[in-house]
């Protein structure tokens, strides 16, 4: 259960209706939240005691949230997170185009400059890479971090990579990568999860292969529960009986997820597709949508890309998708 009290409800008069249900053993979370206090009560709240509380002069409401997730739910917030990825905002009025190479190779800084030049605001590169086959590359590793991070100081934006071990952290953190990119196959790596939720490093958490929403947002969950309050939804396609496409990109969950949670939500259609042609209209769809963001894939020569080569988009390409989203974006109310 969440109760919402009243802007301006002292501290004091928050810390006494949380005592009353931590004394009768109800885990209790108070909402970052600053415009009014709100606070969750983790654990079953015994009748009597949440009908007392909800009847408090304070308490303007109480709010059962749709699953046993509370840190996510939509009614945990006022206003909907706005997560911060070295100075960049996610879920602010600026639809946000993360953008680079599937896995750092010998053209990164090629593909950076490219980004930079497109209007991409993230850059991405995958260092460590959940391969489908033990024989497709896997990645630059710790040297891929280095080179990521070394372009994205060059042309001035933050940059993003994919972990998949928790032991990868501290080369994370010394590399000063600005976002973790949690993978699809990924997703439900609970140990994971939680060794990354403290390190105070925004996550973009890629939902699941074949994950339902509610699977997605228990994911979310334990990165929130673990202290991260920067995380961000990543829709990237799902499994169905279609094999035409890699994926089927889910675009009927985008505005489900703004009413269930106050994350942002970004969308990344080249993995969705992974076909190059199809990427431009489906991130345009994506922004009608209401994504926060696009994350999409490029290489300055595909074909001599490491990974997913079939749906690297080049460099023109993806100017016009910044353009396209940033049009999109101001019709339906978008405005940077
Ligand atoms: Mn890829």
């Amino acid at each position: 259960m969440i109760f919402r009290l009243a802007p301006g409800t002292p501290a004091d008069v928050v810390q006494e209706l949380r005592d009353r249900l931590e004394k009768v053993g109800v885990r209790t979370r108070l909402s970052p939240e600053t415009a009014q206090p709100i606070f969750a009560a983790v654990d079953k709240v015994p009748t009597k005691l949440g009908e007392e509380i909800a009847a408090h002069e304070r308490v303007l409401e109480t709010v059962t949230p749709r699953g046993a997730w509370r840190l996510a739910d939509r009614a945990f917030r006022n206003t909907p997170t706005v997560a911060d990825v070295g100075g960049v905002r996610v879920g602010g009025r600026q639809v946000v185009v993360i953008a680079g190479p599937c896995s750092v190779d010998a053209f990164m800084d090629e593909a950076a400059d490219q980004v930079k030049r497109a209007g991409g605001h993230i850059l991405r590169g995958g260092a460590y890479k959940p391969r489908t086959s033990p024989w497709s590359f896997q990645g630059f590793g710790e040297e891929g971090l280095r080179l990521l991070k070394s372009s994205g100081n060059r042309i001035g934006l933050p940059v993003i990579s994919e972990i998949m071990d928790a032991s990868h952290l501290p080369a994370f953190i010394e590399h000063g990568i600005d976002c973790l990119q949690v993978g699809a196959r990924n997703m439900q790596n609970f140990t994971l999860l939680k060794a990354i939720s403290s390190c105070g490093i925004p996550v973009l958490l890629k939902r699941g292969l074949a994950a339902t929403v509610e699977e997605w947002l228990y994911s979310a969950e334990y990165v929130l529960a673990g202290g991260c309050q920067n995380v961000i939804l990543c829709e990237r396609g799902i499994r169905t009986f279609e094999k035409a496409t890699r994926n089927t990109l889910d675009l009927t969950i985008l505005p489900l997820l703004r009413e269930w949670t106050h994350l942002p939500v970004v969308v990344d259609p080249s993995h969705a597709a992974g076909i190059a042609s199809l990427i431009p209209t489906l991130s345009r769809a994506s922004v009608a949508a209401g994504a926060d963001g696009l994350a999409i894939e490029i290489h300055p020569d595909p074909s001599q890309a490491r990974s997913d080569a079939d749906q690297a988009l080049l460099e023109g390409e993806l100017a016009q998708i910044t353009a396209d989203a940033r049009t999109l974006g101001a019709v339906i109310g978008r405005r940077e």
